[in-house]
């Protein structure tokens, strides 16, 4: 579980907002030498903590991210049905095999689990997802639908829907869904949802539904080809984002689009789906596991596959594809 623990370099830091303390001043303060100093340095830096460092100076801090305060989203969420059971952690291979062991285990749905960062973040089809220390949200939620195994995809584009709405409503940003599952603003990416699933006899035992957001990653915190291609909300907004209130804020969200399905069926979150997706009507490549082609996305079908117009005219059902680069909203 997360614990907080300030070093006496930390509480010397903080204490000295924004301004520059020597190398020296911390190495006398502290009775330790200067190369003891810097590793406590980088040490800080591997946990979330930015610090700039300049000869003659010395170290000026210019963030420290503020831990995630699950136990006030426990209180806020009683009687909720997402997110009153969470288990907060500081290190782990990936959330998901944590919350699909506490899925088999019996836990109810709802459970969370959270960590500060994870080393074997998964992304899918076997991909790595960047998790860095305290910068990002990285979740997993059990989830025990009473649906059968094909309608599964569903619910990834409901995740979307929730995940997206939270994320507008909290950044004020047109953030939107590239299908099927990425956030993007201006083309780059800010969140990912990958849904596991277990099934017994045609029907989902269990869910757990994987969602990573870049809330307070800076540049530094993404490497020369991920900086391409993925952004954070804080260097959007330029201000560090809460990451408590931001996942309080989903959880109530996505509670509500999923009993608006429950009690409507998938066609209006289809709608919103697509009210909010930045891959309709635009021609683009697709390219499945077998070939790779030009098309325009129209719309969505009820068991989350996308229609598609070729260039010849003709439509044709995608279940999986990854989508070429999309920009704008810009409509047929
Ligand atoms: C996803 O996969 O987008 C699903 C990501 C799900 C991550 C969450 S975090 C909590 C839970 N525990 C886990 O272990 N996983 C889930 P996919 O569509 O395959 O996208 C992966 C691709 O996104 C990578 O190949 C990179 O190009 C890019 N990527 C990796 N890390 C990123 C990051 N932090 N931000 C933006 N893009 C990233």
């Amino acid at each position: 579980m997360h614990k907080t623990t300030q070093s006496p370099l930390t509480r010397m830091l903080l204490e000295n907002p924004k301004q520059y303390v020597s190398g020296e001043m911390i190495s006398q303060q502290l009775g330790i030498s200067r190369t003891a100093v810097w590793k406590q340095i980088k040490k800080l830096e591997s946990i979330g903590y930015e610090i700039e460092a300049v000869t003659k100076l010395g170290y000026r801090l210019l963030y420290y991210p503020k831990a995630i305060d699950h136990l006030q989203i426990e209180q806020q969420l009683q009687g909720h049905r997402l997110g009153n059971v969470i288990h907060h952690y500081d290190v782990v291979d990936s959330t998901q095999v944590i919350a699909k062991q506490l899925a088999e285990e019996g836990a109810t749905e709802g459970t969370v689990v959270l960590a500060e960062q994870q080393v074997k973040g998964k992304g899918r089809l076997g991909r790595h997802w960047h998790s860095p220390y305290a910068k990002g949200i990285w979740m997993s939620v059990i989830l025990r639908p009473q649906i059968p195994i094909q309608l599964a995809p569903q619910l990834t584009l409901l995740t979307a829907v929730a995940l997206c709405r939270a994320m507008r409503t909290y950044s004020g940003l047109e953030i939107g869904i590239k299908w099927p599952n990425d956030l993007l603003y201006q083309g780059k990416k800010l969140s990912g949802i990958l849904l596991e699933s277990s099934a017994e006899d045609q029907m989902l035992k269990y869910v757990i539904a994987g969602i990573g957001i870049d809330a307070n990653l800076s540049a530094n915190d993404y490497d020369e080809q991920l900086a391409l291609k993925a952004t954070s909300l804080r260097l959007l907004m330029g201000k560090e984002i809460d990451r408590t209130e931001l996942i309080q804020l989903f959880l109530t969200e996505w509670e509500l689009i999923m009993e608006i399905y429950e009690r409507s069926g998938f066609r209006p979150i289809a709608e919103l789906w697509e009210a909010h997706a930045i891959s309709l009507g635009q021609k683009l490549s697709l390219t499945t596991p077998t070939e790779t082609f030009m098309g325009t996305p129209l719309r969505l079908t009820d068991a989350g596959s996308i229609i598609v117009q070729l260039e010849d005219g003709t439509e044709k059902e995608i279940y999986s594809a990854e989508m070429g680069e999309v920009t704008s909203n810009s409509r047929l």
